[in-house]
């Protein structure tokens, strides 16, 4: 009998009978939640709000104009009505994600607890009472915490669960991982090359059954068609609780289908606990692999499946515009698609472990991955600190083991950025020789957790700090955030300043896990320069980087910073808590960043027209440039019908001076590849605003920034706010003033970079003119509504430093306010008597001031500003005709 087994085996180990198999069941909907901002306990609470997860209870607190966002403990309660035919299972709560410190209750008794946002977490669920009442009570709290990572970052920390929760019923014979939540079956492709590869299986086991069970382990692998190519097994004899560590024998593929970007083929793997003698299955995990080999090289880069391969891409937060971190996982997929589409075959996912729909489609759509825990900027000296980044590594890995997508594990992001101690050279030593022991142990963890993949750090732009503080011997690849021509210097000295880096570490092989500048697609310029938050800046800044990028082979990779704008609280800019730097917005529209790297790295045949975020503009003149994007070597314009011809693509663009009519422009590009003709039509709605009023008629509005280069477009009133002009007869303009300047010698900015309280608009209000005299505009004769926006620049919070500045930290200029008091005529009629900003509203508040003036002679309209005390200042003017 017992010669006959292995083939009733074979038969039932991959057929099996009808099975109760892992059950996965979505707990997200109809949860209660509720604040505790002062620590009462959840019996105090009266009043619950219903919510679905994934939930985050700040999505709409950092939106708002005010700094700052509820850091606390928020509860969640939940009935369960549990199946009675669930008892003799094994039940776990599964938790994708929450942050960041989570304690779980069953019933009101603490049944597991969790620390870290970003990882899973399972807590076992043993003593419920399957009477249709069992409560679940998850208490969550996103305070600061100086022993869990990260302590600080340029990014919102939202709290909350998150992600998504799942009741995992099990049969007590279960694969198992409690300690680092993944499904305690890890499945690897190794000694793979174009001839063969081996499948190995390993994993954890538990029999929590009464009895001594014998089973049998078994992995089937098939093609991604489901064509079975082997099987491999083991028998198991597991006694009362015995966890168990197994691994199977390899699975040989002959001339495996390699995974790659362009191909990202997956084979399939069964993995199973089998009851031997009767043949049920237990337990089932499904799992794809991919079959590739990678090598990384100081000299010559990066190669992927034995051929040189530059890695280029984009980093990733997580969030969404209105949603916080609590994003739906399509939208979390769409990203991968979207880093695809853009020709990326690299996702950074910073700076920390995200959603497994993330990784799953990166695995799936082709992208290669590298995944960090988020130790970001600093660290604490404690104990507690680093097991807690230890057990988040060992998470990380273990949670993304299976994702053939992963080639690199990260562990410390700019970790020298904020320097401790900097007044005590003892002890800042004994600080940095504690980052370089962390930073020692997670290497030495990672590599005896996964020796299949590399490690690495990602560093700022003060290489010697690393070098001496012994950082970049540690990890096997170093990552530089380089931001030359932003944070400091031109973006010209980029690809000299990689060059200098290379020769300081030659045997390191190097990638540029950063780079990039901040592009809020209302700013336009066509004087561009570093910090005016322009498109035309980050368009020229981009384009410098990628071809520094591409003509070094000793960068293995490159990866934009970031795919799209994201939440970051602590700043405060053109669009306060948003950090512009994305190629999309923070709801994903491209901007024309984005098709600029599609031109470059999507191989598709492709023109595109620049209108990306610049669709609605506007000018005194109707000339104006435009830039068309493709990969084909010519491409032809046409313009309301009109060809303009033809023009060499250089650098995948074409620039070319267009002349629109007021209204609607109807722009076609076609350009041949092979023989194919592709082509790219936008429609841009232009404005024509007058020069001479005279020659401009009828005159409708006119919206001026004062002291400013940039164009604001306001996408929601649909206005465009051109920069003033110094006064010319017949037409508008400044008489006098200066642009105000941050009275910092140690910073530039463009206006300001303080958050205006009181409007979305900031652009409006952060720069103005000072010391003006008066402003002209020769309107004709008519009714008009002149509206005066003004914001206080000078003063306390006025001149505080960007968070992050990389190249070095600057101290805050202690700037005494002036008292500035003035009045305003309009045509000799005082409007604005002893205006004294910032001791009735206060500095960086918007102050909006509208009049109407009838103009019945051919004077037009007229400021005059006189200074009383101080300069005084205009921010913007509004001029409409009202009849
Ligand atoms: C960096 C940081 C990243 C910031 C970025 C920036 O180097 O790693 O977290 O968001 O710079 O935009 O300043």
């Amino acid at each position: 009998m017992k010669t006959y087994l292995p083939i009733i085996f074979l038969l039932l180990s991959f057929t099996g009978f009808a099975q109760d198999l892992r059950k996965s069941i979505s707990i997200n909907q109809n949860w209660s939640f509720a604040k505790d901002a002062d620590h009462k306990g959840i019996k105090s609470i009266s009043k619950w709000q219903q919510v679905n997860l994934p939930h985050t209870w700040n999505a709409f607190d950092t939106m708002d104009d005010e700094p700052g966002y509820y850091r606390g403990i928020g509860w969640y309660k939940k009935r369960i009505n549990l199946n009675q035919a669930w008892k003799t299972k094994s039940m776990y709560l599964y938790f994708e994600g929450a942050n960041q410190e989570t304690e779980v209750y069953l019933n009101g008794v603490k049944i597991g607890d969790h620390l870290g946002g970003y990882t899973a977490f399972t807590i076992p669920l043993r003593s419920a009472k399957f009477n249709g009442a069992d409560e679940i009570e998850v208490k969550v709290n996103n305070r600061h915490n100086e022993d869990i990572a990260p302590l600080t970052g340029d990014f919102t920390f939202f709290g909350g669960i998150y992600r998504n929760v799942s009741l995992l019923v099990l049969d007590q014979v279960h694969f198992v991982d409690d300690q680092y939540a993944s499904n305690g079956v890890f499945v690897r492709a190794e000694k793979v090359s174009k001839q063969q590869a081996s499948v190995v299986v390993n994993g954890n086991f538990i029999n929590r059954a009464n009895t001594v069970q014998q089973l049998t382990i078994a992995t089937l692998l098939s093609t991604n068609d489901g064509k079975k190519i082997g099987e491999a097994k083991m028998q198991v004899s597991a006694r009362l609780n015995q966890a168990i560590a197994f691994e199977l024998p390899e699975i040989v593929i002959s001339k495996p289908n390699l995974w790659s970007p362009s191909q990202p083929y997956l084979y399939n793997t069964t993995t199973r606990i089998i009851h031997t003698k009767t043949g049920k299955i237990l337990d089932e995990v499904k799992t794809s692999v991919g079959c590739r080999f990678f090598s990384f090289d100081a000299a010559k880069g990066f190669f992927l499946n034995g051929e040189p391969y530059k890695l280029i891409g984009a980093s990733r937060h997580q969030d969404f515009a209105g949603m916080g971190n609590a994003v739906p996982n399509h939208l979390q997929v769409n990203d991968v698609k979207l880093l695809k589409e853009m020709g990326g075959n690299f996702l950074r996912v910073a700076h920390y472990p995200q959603a497994q729909a993330v990784l799953d489609a990166c695995d799936r759509l082709g992208v290669l991955t590298s995944v960090e825990i988020p130790i970001v900027n600093e660290i604490t000296e404690s104990e507690a600190f680093s097991n807690n980044c230890k057990q988040m590594q060992v998470e990380m890995i273990k949670q993304n083991y299976n994702h053939p997508s992963v080639i690199i594990w990260a562990y410390m992001n700019e970790v020298l950025l904020k320097m401790r101690h900097q007044k005590d050279p003892n002890r800042k030593l004994i600080y940095l020789n504690n980052i370089a022991l962390l930073a020692q142990r997670l290497e030495d963890l990672t590599r005896a957790t996964d020796p299949t993949r590399y490690t690495m750090m990602s560093n700022h732009g003060d290489v010697n700090g690393y070098v001496n503080a012994g950082l970049v011997k540690i990890p096997q690849l170093v990552g530089w955030n380089l931001y030359q021509g932003w944070y400091g210097g031109k973006s010209e000295d980029f690809g000299p300043n990689l060059d200098k880096i290379h020769a300081q570490i030659p045997d390191k092989p190097l990638l540029v896990t950063e780079y990039g500048a901040d592009v809020d697609p209302r700013l336009h310029s066509s004087a561009a320069i570093r910090f005016d938050k322009s498109l035309e800046y980050g368009m020229l800044y981009h384009q410098i980087y990628i071809n520094d990028i591409l003509k070094r082979p000793f960068v293995a990779g490159a990866f934009a910073w970031n795919l799209s704008d994201f939440s970051s609280e602590t700043r405060s800019e053109t669009m306060p808590h948003v950090n512009n730097k994305g190629l999309l917005t923070l709801d994903r529209k491209p901007k024309n960043t984005f098709y600029l790297y599609k031109a470059y790295f999507n191989p598709k045949p492709y023109v595109k027209i620049g209108d990306g975020s610049w669709n609605w503009r506007g000018a005194t003149t109707l000339d104006q440039p435009l830039q068309v994007f493709s990969n084909a070597s010519e491409v032809t314009l046409f313009v309301n019908g009109k060809s303009l011809g033809k023009k060499d693509v250089l650098a995948h663009i074409t620039n070319w001076n267009v002349s629109f009519k007021h209204g609607k422009n109807e722009i076609k590009a076609v350009a041949w590849v092979n023989g194919v003709k592709i082509e790219d039509q936008s429609v841009i709605d232009f404005k024509l605003f007058p020069h001479q009023f005279k020659q401009h008629l009828p005159f409708h509005s006119i919206h001026i920034l004062m002291g400013s280069k940039r164009q604001f477009i306001d996408p929601k009133q649909h206005s465009i706010w051109l920069p003033s002009q110094l006064y010319e007869n017949g037409s508008w303009g400044n008489i006098g003033g200066e642009p105000f300047k941050v009275k910092s010698t140690s910073r530039q900015s463009y206006g300001t970079d303080s958050n205006i309280k009181g409007t979305a608009n900031d652009p409006i209000y952060q720069t103005q003119l000072v010391g003006l005299d008066g402003y002209q505009l020769d309107v004709p004769k008519g009714k008009y509504e002149v509206t005066l926006h003004f914001a206080e620049l000078m003063g306390n919070g006025i001149q505080s430093m960007l968070p992050y500045n990389l190249d070095s930290l600057i101290a805050v200029d202690k700037i005494i306010p002036e008292q500035r008091i003035f009045d305003v005529y309009l045509n000799d009629k005082l409007i604005i008597n002893d205006l004294n900003l910032a001791a009735t509203h206060g500095v960086a508040k918007s102050v909006v001031k509208k009049f109407e003036c009838l103009v019945a002679d051919d004077k037009g309209l007229k400021l005059l500003f006189k200074g009383i005390q101080g300069k005084p200042v205009l921010n913007a003017l509004e001029v409409k005709r009202i009849n």
